[in-house]
């Protein structure tokens, strides 16, 4: 556990972190939903990922780059939109997409920035910690010295807006045990 290190970290304007944002109880709750919930293999650009996921709500399509509305979020997901909605000072409709992210040993999603058209991005981790990166978008400014990298726990949650979603890409190195993610969006107006 590294609270200390991540609560220090000089984080981009726009990001932000939370340790136990959610209770043991929670994150129980949230997993028992993710177990009932089927998974598919993530594939981007012909190529098939390590990682599983399931989306609800409006959905990115890497391919035809555009976005398509596809299932309802599950209502089993209510209290935890409501409780990072508060947090965010927004309502619960607020959130367009629903995503989870299931990453067995050994996988990684690479650097990125999420969809044009979604805005804000809150990150809640479940089951396992990671290690989250952060690094410019401009390849001007990118080498070993511009990356952020910090531990992100299970049952915290992230935010990236701003800046850390306009100039800023993520990514997750090669998970040591088992790690769930459900990532909430909203639309840009
Ligand atoms: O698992 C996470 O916390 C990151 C997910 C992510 O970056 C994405 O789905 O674009």
């Amino acid at each position: 556990m590294n609270t200390l290190f991540a609560i220090e970290t000089i984080f981009p304007e726009g990001f932000s972190y939370h340790p136990d944002f959610i209770t043991k109880e929670e994150e129980q709750y949230l997993l028992q939903a993710i177990a009932q919930t089927q998974l598919h293999t993530f594939v981007f650009q012909g190529y098939e990922a390590k990682r599983k996921v399931a989306s609800f709500g409006y959905d990115w399509s890497f391919k035809k780059r555009t976005l398509s509305k596809g299932k309802a979020i599950p209502a089993v997901f209510d209290s935890l939109l409501k409780k990072v909605a508060h947090h965010l000072s927004i309502s619960k409709e607020a959130f367009a997409e629903l995503l989870i992210t299931e990453y067995p040993p050994g996988s990684v999603i690479n650097w990125h920035r999420d969809a044009p058209p979604f805005d804000s991005i809150a990150g809640i981790s479940l089951l396992s910690d990671c290690t989250f990166k952060l690094r410019p978008h401009d390849k001007i400014k990118q080498n070993r010295n511009a990356i952020i990298s910090f531990p992100v726990q299970q049952r915290s949650l992230y935010i990236m807006q701003g800046l850390a979603r306009s100039d800023w890409q993520h990514s997750i190195a090669p998970v040591k045990q088992k790690r769930y993610s459900i990532t909430l969006r909203t639309l840009k107006l």
